[in-house]
């Protein structure tokens, strides 16, 4: 059997070595293996089987997580299979090997119903976002019904995976100095829901404000695209503090798109978004495969650097001959 035909097989039984497999092939470079992900993912369907893709974002230490390893647990023990993706675009600069530590999540990874996948890729973001939709796509085609996804919030990113997810989930400390911590407003537009994490005995008040607070910042803000009013909660991801209400959170959310019909539309512009980044990239990835190009473009890049001519001529040289 074709190692393609061997992976789709091992994918519809559910098998996890089959399904790290092809997300490796996923994320490799090499023409040959680029053509074989492209053959599973094509038997892979894009939502025929209403699946829910989470993202869980917030600052560098919020408890992104723990959190995602407290509901992960939650919906495990439910019986639902449950995959988590890791994307940190700075992870090119360690290799990945930290990132790798941080999303351990030791209990949620050695249950049987839950995949995790740390994605240290060192791409570029346009390809970190190709990778992550595509694993996306392959855990769905595995069986798991819900897949999370935790980023960092630097920005960036965010816009990008919100792109591919149903449910935005932005996870908040309560009195952290500045009111929104850095946390840029355009990010807590993108916010389904709102959680203020850490709240423990010694901070509920302070919490209690907090969560007013977002409150209003949120109602302020308007409804969200699909014309869903964001919904704010508090919870503790270590002692379990209204984790399940969270759940309840993420899943009136779910609800509110399959019922409205916004499930469908947001998966379908979002697979438009994904047409046109793919042709981008595939065009650059075409011109750049010839050397002729490659050597070309250097020379020209070159001459700019040493000021002997301006880029706008550099670029009409490089692209035109
Ligand atoms: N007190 C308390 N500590 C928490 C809570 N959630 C997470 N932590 C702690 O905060 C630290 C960071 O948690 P992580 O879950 O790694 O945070 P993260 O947002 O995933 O961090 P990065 O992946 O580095 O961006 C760890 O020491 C956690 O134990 C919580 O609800 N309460
Ligand atoms: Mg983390």
């Amino acid at each position: 059997m074709s190692i393609v035909n061997e992976l789709k097989v091992g994918l519809r039984r559910g098998d996890t070595r089959a399904l790290s497999r092809a997300i490796t092939l996923v994320e490799s470079r090499l023409p040959a293996d680029r053509q074989a992900a492209e053959q599973i993912i094509e038997t892979c369907s894009s939502f025929s089987n209403k699946t829910h893709r989470i993202a869980v974002t917030g600052v560098p230490g919020v408890g992104k997580s723990t959190f995602i390893e407290a509901i992960g647990l939650r919906l495990v023990d439910a019986g639902k299979k449950v995959a988590v993706l890791a994307i940190d675009p700075s992870s090119s600069r360690t290799s990945g090997s930290i990132l790798g530590d941080k999303t351990r999540m030791d209990k949620l990874s050695s249950h049987p119903l839950a995949f995790i996948r740390p994605s240290a890729s060192a791409l570029t973001l346009g390809g970190v976002a190709r990778n992550t939709r595509e694993t996306i796509l392959l855990c769905e085609a595995a069986g798991y019904h819900t897949v999370i996804i935790e980023t960092v919030g630097v920005g960036q990113s965010e816009t990008t995976v919100r792109g591919m997810v149903d449910s935005f989930v932005l996870l908040m400390l309560a009195g952290a100095g500045d009111e929104l911590q850095g946390i840029k407003r355009g990010i807590m537009e993108m916010a389904d829901i709102l959680l203020i994490n850490k709240v423990e005995e010694d901070n509920l008040s302070k919490a209690r404000n907090a969560h007013s607070d977002y409150k209003t910042a949120m109602h302020m803000l308007g409804q969200t695209e699909q014309g869903w009013s964001a919904t704010v909660g508090m919870v503790s991801a270590l002692t379990g503090y209204q984790i399940d209400e969270a759940i309840k959170m993420i899943e009136a959310h779910f609800a509110f798109l399959l019922s409205s019909a916004m499930y469908e539309k947001q998966r379908l512009s979002q697979d438009l978004l994904w047409f046109d980044e793919a042709v981008r990239q595939s065009i650059i990835d075409n011109y750049l495969e010839n050397v002729v190009n490659r050597t070309r473009l250097e020379e020209q890049r070159q001459m700019v650097e040493q000021g002997e001519t301006s880029p706008l001529e550099a670029v009409r040289k490089a692209l035109n001959g």
